[in-house]
């Protein structure tokens, strides 16, 4: 039986970066999710005779708000719901699965790299039926619906069990519970050259990825263990739990210690890797050689043809602005098109829908191709085995080759985390005014060239994003970004990005913070950070 509630606004249910995310609590106090589901199924024109994918990244509360979505989507009118068994699907093979099956669209339960846990984070995003992330006008017709909805609709009975593969009906809807790995672990398959991969491990290349008690645990056993013969252990941290262990999911030099202490180790493996929470994001490092994400993504996009799915070329790569410039020298190389969008996944779909971007990626540990909508660990941590096989040589060699041929551009990303929303916001909007009176000027050893907000057009539907992150270029092709966050959970976290270029193989440095310690310098003087948010260093430095 249809149960039709009524409910008022709630105040924070403004989608950030990549959905809703707030603390759990917040999530599990009715009707927080409730009003946020209905908004989300009145934004997209209802889901009357819809199929959707619904899954998560197994976090607390994971499988709850999962009966309650299907209940509401039941209660809504939906054909068919099609469920990962347990509620678990990560995110990239969630977009597999809506475009596999032609579904209308998806709801993908994550805060991502988030902790998660009963005091921690929360998230729910919703996925178009091109598999990816709703785009900034939908995303625009959900918000608006939580600032005047008066109902909400939810069906009177208890969800099937979603622990059994099968199927069920919830009213006048179907049920349908698959196996969250096979469809994503065929699609890999198609694009890798697995006999090559299979015959390197074989071979005794020892491989280590951490799946940080997060979703990609069973997906690598699958891929790695199982398919490709990796040794038995090769996947660490591998069963999904709702609190990941404890830690924090994100795949980066900081998060992934663990991981970086056994690869800088004595009898490091030959590769290792580590993917997040929801599974879309990576991190490569090899044997004692930590690959940077803007310095993976431009790897990737000069040898992926060595990969059978990417055999003919690419036609065209896209990264986000904070990015470095790295994927762009490739990419002029290859005379092939570099798009530069704002940050987000969901600002690379139309590039990717219109064939007009193979390859696209992010420095926040974010890479993928056209196979999905989504950024894809796994996805990455294949071609680089792909690559890896195909050239025989190491991650550092890689490295080395690469910047021999184009150049290094050192990069590093230092956060401010929980600075309070007041003094963020304003040593945004001072630095915006003073954009214009900054070039000519010096700041210690260096002199800005240019300094702007960078906005967007989108190349295909030429829609407008204004806002989206401030630049200072300096003369000699340093430059910084300052922006915050629209992933946290609690305060701002304001993100300080830097970047310098150098060309002359002969004066490569190793450590990136010292090659950057000029721009470092200047940015803090140009926009004040230390004296404004009291804080003498950054949280977290990447
Ligand atoms: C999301 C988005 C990415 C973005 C990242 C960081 O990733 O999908 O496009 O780069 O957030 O965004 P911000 O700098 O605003 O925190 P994820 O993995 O959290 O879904």
């Amino acid at each position: 039986m249809i149960q039709t509630i009524p409910t008022q606004p709630i105040a924070g249910q403004k989608p950030g970066t990549s959905g809703l995310r707030k603390k759990t609590p917040v999530f599990m106090e009715t009707p927080y999710l409730e009003n946020y589901v209905q908004s989300i199924f009145d934004g997209i024109g209802g889901v009357e005779g819809k199929t959707l994918v619904v899954g998560g990244d197994g976090r607390y509360f994971n499988d709850r708000a999962i009966g309650v979505i299907l209940r509401m989507a039941a209660a809504n009118g939906a054909a068919r719901c099609i469920v990962g068994q347990g509620g678990l699907l990560s995110t990239p093979a969630a977009s597999h699965l809506i475009r596999k099956r032609s579904a209308d669209g998806g709801l993908i339960l994550s805060a991502s790299h988030n902790p998660g846990g009963p005091e921690a984070d929360f998230g729910l995003k919703y996925n178009g039926p091109n598999g990816g992330p709703a785009s900034e006008s939908v995303t625009d017709q959900i918000f608006a619906r939580t600032l005047d909805i008066s109902q909400y609709r939810i069906w009177d009975g208890a969800a099937p069990d979603i622990g059994l593969i099968g199927e069920a009906q919830l009213g006048p809807m179907l049920v349908e519970v698959i196996d969250p790995i096979t469809d994503y672990a065929d699609l890999m398959e198609s694009l890798f050259d697995f006999p090559a991969i299979r015959a390197v491990f074989a071979g005794g290349f020892r491989v280590c990825f951490d799946a940080m008690h997060a979703i990609t645990g069973p997906y690598a056993q699958e891929i790695l263990e199982k398919r490709l013969g990796a040794a038995p252990g090769a996947v660490v941290n591998g069963t999904p739990s709702p609190d990941f262990g404890g830690g924090h999911p994100d795949p980066n030099p900081i998060w992934a210690h663990e991981l970086m202490t056994t690869m800088y180790g004595p009898d490091a493996p030959d590769f290792g890797a580590a993917s997040d929470g929801d599974g879309d994001r990576n991190m490569i490092v090899g044997r004692g050689c930590y690959v940077s994400p803007s310095d993976s993504l431009a790897v990737l996009a000069d040898l992926a043809h060595l990969a059978p799915g990417y055999a003919e070329g690419l036609a065209g790569v896209a990264r986000s602005m904070p990015t470095s410039a790295a994927v762009d020298r490739v990419a002029a190389a290859k005379g092939i098109d570099c798009f530069e969008t704002p940050t987000g996944w969901k600002f690379f779909g139309n590039l990717l829908d219109a064939g007009r971007a193979t390859l696209c990626g992010e420095e926040s540990a974010g890479t993928g191709s056209n196979h999905v909508r989504e950024k894809d660990g796994l996805w990455a941590v294949l071609l680089w085995l792909n690559i890896l096989a195909a050239t025989g040589k190491s991650v550092a060699e890689l490295m080395a080759d690469h910047w021999a041929r184009y150049g290094r551009n050192y990069y590093s990303r230092h956060d401010y985390e929980e600075v309070q929303s007041d003094a963020a916001n304003a040593l945004i909007a001072d630095l915006r005014a003073e954009l214009p009176a900054l070039p000519g000027k010096t700041f210690g050893a260096l002199t800005v060239e240019s300094a702007d907000e960078f906005s967007y057009d989108d190349p295909v539907d030429g829609s407008h994003a204004a806002g989206q992150g401030l630049r200072v270029f300096f003369t000699n092709g340093a430059r910084a970004v300052l922006r915050l966050s629209g992933t946290g959970t609690a305060g701002a976290t304001l993100r300080v990005y830097l970047e310098a270029l150098e060309t002359d193989p002969d004066q490569l440095q190793h450590d990136p913070q010292t090659a950057l310690k000029d721009v470092i310098a200047a940015i803090d003087v140009i926009s004040g950070i230390a004296a404004r948010t009291g804080r003498s260093k950054p949280d977290v430095i990447t």
